[in-house]
């Protein structure tokens, strides 16, 4: 069979659709070398090249996160059309198999590794079932190569795209990850990574870690940061603030080759946080932890997620003046949006028309407003970068007078402070989640 792995692309104008620095989804690569070897592989990301839906196949399968479901639906509903077998999967289908059955043939509900290749057998015989849901969580020490040599060689802004641990000790409200892999937390044998890096096509290559948590475990973290101190690597990673308190392993992790972490603050405020169940985060230890990081040449990208009920709009601009004092190396600023179902398989909630959680505006805007039971429906959701339309929604369009995207030059330096807002004296702000480069001058 001609199988076509596809990431469906970022609305024309949004952040990721304009951003330079694109990164491959590793779910493509993987899946590719999980597939039995007699089938044709190929990999599409539409945000680098366009869709040729002439292109003969046999078999399509579309990973989907929630701001991708809908352009990923209309891709698969035009594959259908087409005769030809649709297979999803990935957050957003895990979340809503019902929905996404509609749209595809089969939907692979969770983690896919294990399960994949029967999944492939299946469509080859022309008998794919509805749903697919491999039993357990995979067993991380035996995945094969992520197949890179697939990838287009030209529009990614770098191509390792790595994974070292599944999951997450924590369990904050607002974040997928726990409620899918129901709080475990895996790690991959480091010889095993190390036999991934050795394999990379650079030497000296830039490596995204893309673990949810690279230091949820402490001793594994220490022995794969030894590991990765062998080789001469530039990394970035994800990981929570609290780390920055163990200087030992932050300087482990400078000798190891972190360039730069992306780290989840979330709010200024500890009742949100109390509310967000982020118990890692105590809003006095920033910003010694952000110097931490600095004195050691790491940059710090800021996650924060507004839209909790003690967020009012003056929120943008506390962010932005802890962000120009404590020189944050770059933000990401997304908007808290539902929805986020605490559990997959409740019946009540699948087939729920989840379009209408992709309009942050009524739901972010709720969600500032929001108290007591109405809270629970505006908190929970899935963060898409939406807060441009926030800003707007909440200063009223008059207010701005222009909406512009950020210079060029800011993307391509994105551990550079420069590169984060500067817009208590009313010039460029720069949020990354929302597409949106607001100039409030
Ligand atoms: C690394 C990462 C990023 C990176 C890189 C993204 C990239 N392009 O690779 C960065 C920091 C850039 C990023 C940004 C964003 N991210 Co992100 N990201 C992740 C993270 C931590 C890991 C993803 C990953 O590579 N996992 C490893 C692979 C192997 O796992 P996987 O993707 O889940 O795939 C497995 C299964 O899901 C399944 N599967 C997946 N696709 C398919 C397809 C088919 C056909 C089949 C059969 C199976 C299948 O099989 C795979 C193997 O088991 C996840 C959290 C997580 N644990 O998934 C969040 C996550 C995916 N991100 C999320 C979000 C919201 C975003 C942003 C939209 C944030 C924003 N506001 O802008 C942006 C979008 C950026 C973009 N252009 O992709 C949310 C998505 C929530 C949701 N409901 O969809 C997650 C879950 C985080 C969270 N805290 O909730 N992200
Ligand atoms: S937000 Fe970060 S710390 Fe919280 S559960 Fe998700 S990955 Fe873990």
């Amino acid at each position: 069979m001609k199988i076509k792995f596809i990431v469906p692309r970022w609305p024309k104008d949004s952040f990721w659709d304009v951003i330079t620095f694109k990164f491959p989804t590793l779910s493509n690569t993987l899946l590719a070398a999980l597939t039995p070897p007699e089938h044709e592989v190929t990999i599409h990301d539409e945000s680098i090249a366009p869709l040729d839906f002439d292109e003969a196949c046999d078999l399509v399968a579309v990973t989907a996160m929630t701001p991708l479901a809908p352009r990923g639906y209309d891709i698969a509903d035009e594959y259908r059309r087409r005769k030809v077998q649709v297979v999803m999967g990935g957050m957003h289908p895990t979340w809503l198999p019902e929905e996404a059955i509609t749209h595809c043939d089969a939907v692979v509900i969770g983690e896919a590794d294990e399960i994949w290749a029967k999944v492939v057998r299946d469509a080859e015989r022309g008998k794919l079932k509805r749903f697919y849901q491999q039993k357990g969580r995979t067993d991380l020490s035996h995945l094969p190569l992520p197949r890179r040599e697939l990838l287009p060689s030209k529009g990614y802004f770098f191509e390792n795209t790595i994974q070292t641990t599944r999951g997450c000790p924590f369990d904050c409200e607002f974040c997928s990850v726990t409620a899918i892999y129901g709080g475990t937390y895996r790690t991959r044998p480091v010889k095993e990574v190390e036999r991934e890096i050795q394999a990379l096509r650079r030497a000296q290559a830039y490596i995204f870690f893309v673990d949810d948590n690279i230091v949820g475990d402490m001793r594994y973290a220490r022995e794969l940061f030894s590991m990765l101190s062998q080789y001469r690597l530039r990394w970035v990673s994800q990981g929570p603030i609290s780390i920055a308190q163990n200087e030992k392993l932050v300087r482990l992790m400078a000798q190891a080759g972190c360039h730069g972490m992306f780290i989840g603050f979330e709010s200024l405020s500890p009742e949100n946080l109390a509310l967000m169940g982020k118990k890692t985060n105590k809003v006095e230890r920033y910003e010694a932890g952000i110097k931490r990081f600095h004195d050691h040449g790491i940059g710090i990208h800021a996650s924060f997620v507004f839209g909790y009920d003690y967020d009012d709009p003056s929120v943008f601009e506390e962010f932005i003046a802890f962000a120009n004092r404590n020189k944050v190396d770059g933000a990401f600023l997304p908007l808290l949006t539902p929805p986020r179902n605490q559990d997959p398989s409740a019946p009540e909630r699948r087939g729920e028309d989840h379009h209408r959680g992709l309009e942050p505006i009524r739901h972010g805007h709720r969600g500032l407003q929001a108290q007591g039971d109405d809270r629970r429906r505006a908190a929970g959701g899935v963060l898409v970068g939406q807060q441009g339309i926030l800003l707007r929604a909440l200063h009223g369009e008059e207010d701005l007078s222009a909406v512009c995207h950020a210079p060029q030059s800011h993307y391509l330096r994105p551990l550079e402070h420069r590169a984060v807002a500067r817009s208590a004296q009313g010039r460029a702000v720069f949020l990354p989640g929302g597409g949106q480069c607001l100039s409030t001058s």
